[in-house]
């Protein structure tokens, strides 16, 4: 067991514990998709709608899946015409509010990939709320549709 498997396998327990307690979990996940990328390619993104229906603000700190060697919080800005992605620190969700990821705009971007990726297939990403409940969520693959 190298070291980054030890560390998964740590963070795992971890997301099993909190569950327990995470049940009233105020943050649910919809629409979330990978776009399919070509073989070669070292970063993948993920969109999604995430929604807050509790009275307390969710800040999302961390997402981690075994089949990237990390994944960031993106957002795509044009500037002077040409479009960058800035990084940011976490995904502030308010109360009774939702964010979308989507193309052009916020995104998770995934780096990486251990193994080829193709529509179909369901990767498990754990997102870490800043109160350190973890969530478990299930994203499928998907052809990108333009
Ligand atoms: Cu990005």
């Amino acid at each position: 067991m190298n070291h980054k498997s030890l560390a998964n396998y740590l963070f795992i327990i971890l997301c099993f514990f909190k569950s327990a307690y995470a049940n009233d979990s105020q943050l649910s996940v919809e629409g979330a998709w990978i776009a399919e990328a070509p073989p070669v390619s070292k970063v993948m993104v993920a969109y999604m709608t995430l929604r807050n229906s509790g009275k307390d603000p969710i800040e999302i700190i961390a997402a981690e899946s075994d089949i990237y060697s990390s994944i960031e919080f993106h957002e795509t800005v044009h500037e002077g015409g040409l479009a960058k992605m800035l990084r940011h620190g976490s995904l502030k969700i308010l109360p009774n509010q939702s964010l979308q990821l989507k193309r052009g705009g916020k995104h998770l971007m995934l780096f990486n990939p251990t193994k080829r990726l193709k529509t179909g297939d369901i990767v498990t990403i754990q997102l870490t709320m800043k109160n350190n409940i973890c969530q478990s969520i299930s994203v499928p693959v998907k052809k990108s549709q333009f």
